[in-house]
């Protein structure tokens, strides 16, 4: 970042170097993009340099998960002793010309450091039998070089940053300037890893010292160590849900305002929700009115709202520290379903129930997908959608033309949690308390699907809920939903008044 800042402000006598060349074409791109244009005078950037505050924080306590973060930290040093582990939190990207992405950190890094911070790197250092870790950010805007106010990601323009100070106080880790950072890895010798795909500058500065197998084994290992939740994680998740049942409940009290616009309205009334509350939505809303629901990732969200169809509604807010909520519910858009859409929901209400019921400590994972696959099948079977008998089919997988996904999946810091994890450990593993996963199991009749009677063709229902595995079981913590289908009217009628 040094290397980018004004040359006019860092060395006054640059400023008219060379009358031929344009200024303008040697200006760094930094500056251009505040709007800033040649022109500062000598005197306005001497004065710029003082009449500051020194506004360092000395009261700060550590974040409310430090004591975690060094816990996974450690668990992390004893899988790789004797190796410099790299974990960037990758920096900003570019929405349009220079405007930025909303920021945020790699999963990697927040879930090691508790620290959300763009170009910031966390190290863990060999040190005798384990590691010392460092946390490489970007300290506080220099006022002495002009960079505060001149540089495109100077504190004027984006906010004040901690200083590395308060952030060894705030993360519990030793804080050092991550632009010294690239240097000293291309000059440090011995075994090394990096997590790959957030940051390219730190990724280069690795280049000749990496393999795509090793770094490969450290995702692994990082998406695995978040299969099992501690309890700070479990009490975000909570949280999460409970923003999200707050945010559905906003929903269905504005439903006749987006009968009178479009499905956006819900997507923006839940996000007014996710933001006040949280930091985002933890993925794109599916606000999926009447045959959109068949559409599994609707996210467009530019249909109509019509009494008489269902809302699909799959969203969730993600906390301030990156846990999400990942809710689905199918609800009625006046208020009361209609015989053939109660039928399909209850099919769906009873798979969803087995589902739950399979989650367990002990069990393998795909039992509950399974239990809920098996209800769906006897119900497709009994309504003459497919020919039975039952085993046949789901042995020839043919109830999934219409239950189309698998039945859930972990959930943390991303919607789809540990994804890397190997099949062992997830897909073809054991549940263990602590684990947080997604039962959603769907019935979905497109609408240009010949197969079925016409009146079911557009009818499209999942529910959805999120399932902590416990020491004797499991808890539903998207209990605050009702999910039943009378429940469902019943709330809606109260919320509607
Ligand atoms: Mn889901």
């Amino acid at each position: 970042m040094a290397e980018e800042l004004n040359p006019a402000v860092s060395d006054p006598a640059a400023d008219a170097a060379d009358p031929e060349v344009p200024a303008e074409a040697e200006e760094p791109i930094k500056q251009r993009k505040n709007g800033l244009y040649p022109g500062v005078s000598d005197e306005l950037a001497e004065n710029m340099k003082s009449g500051w505050a020194d506004t360092e924080l000395h009261d700060l306590e550590p974040i409310a998960q430090a004591a975690e973060t060094a816990a996974r930290r450690a668990a992390l040093s004893a899988r790789f002793p004797g190796e410099r582990l790299v974990i960037p939190a990758g920096n900003l990207k570019t929405r349009s010309n220079d405007t930025e992405y909303s920021f945020r950190a790699s999963v990697e890094y927040a879930y090691l450091t508790g620290n959300q911070t763009e170009d910031g790197v966390l190290v863990l250092e060999p040190k005798g039998d384990g590691h010392t870790a460092t946390i490489y950010l970007l300290p506080r805007s220099d006022r002495e070089n002009g960079e505060f106010w001149l540089d495109g990601q100077g504190e004027l323009w984006v906010g004040r940053r901690h200083s590395l100070t308060e952030a060894e106080k705030l993360y519990g880790i030793p804080a050092s300037d991550v632009r010294e950072l690239a240097d000293a890895l291309r000059e440090a010798t011995g075994p090394v890893r990096v997590v790959r795909g957030h940051d390219a500058g730190i990724e280069a500065a690795l280049t000749d010292k990496v393999t795509a197998e090793r770094d490969e084994e450290l995702r692994v290992f990082l998406s695995e160590a978040r299969l099992v939740k501690d309890e700070f994680e479990i009490g975000e998740l909570q949280k999460a849900v409970d923003s999200t049942v707050r945010g559905f409940e906003d929903v269905v009290k504005v439903l006749d305002k987006a009968e009178a616009t479009s499905e956006r309205y819900i997507e923006g009334t839940f996000f007014l929700r996710a933001r006040v509350e949280g930091n985002d939505v933890g993925y794109g809303s599916i606000c999926a009115a009447g045959p959109h629901a068949c559409t599994l990732h609707w996210v467009r969200n530019d249909g109509p709202v019509r009494s008489g169809d269902l809302l699909l509604l799959d969203a969730g807010v993600e906390t301030h520290t990156y846990y999400t909520a990942d809710v689905t519910r199918t609800l009625p858009i006046n208020g009361t379903y209609t015989e053939l859409q109660k039928k399909i929901y209850d099919a769906v209400y009873d798979a969803q129930e087995a589902g739950i019921a399979a989650v367990k400590p002990g069990a393998k994972y795909r039992d509950f997908h399974d239990a809920a696959q098996r209800v769906l099948a006897e119900r497709l079977v009994e309504w003459g959608l497919v020919e039975g008998p039952v085993e046949r089919v789901l042995e020839l997988g043919l109830q999934r033309r219409w239950t189309l996904h698998g039945t859930g999946h972990m959930l943390g810091m991303d919607v789809h949690d540990c994804a890397a994890a190997r099949v062992e450990t997830y897909v073809d593993g054991t549940l263990e308390p602590g684990m947080v996963l997604t039962v959603e199991p769907g019935l979905y009749f497109q609408a240009d699907d010949l197969t079925v009677p016409e009146e079911y063709r557009g009818i499209g229902v999942r529910i959805e809920d999120d399932i902590l595995v416990t020491a004797d079981g499991n808890r539903n913590l998207s209990a605050g939903l009702p999910r039943r289908s009378d429940e469902v009217e019943e709330w809606m009628a109260g919320l509607k008044g």
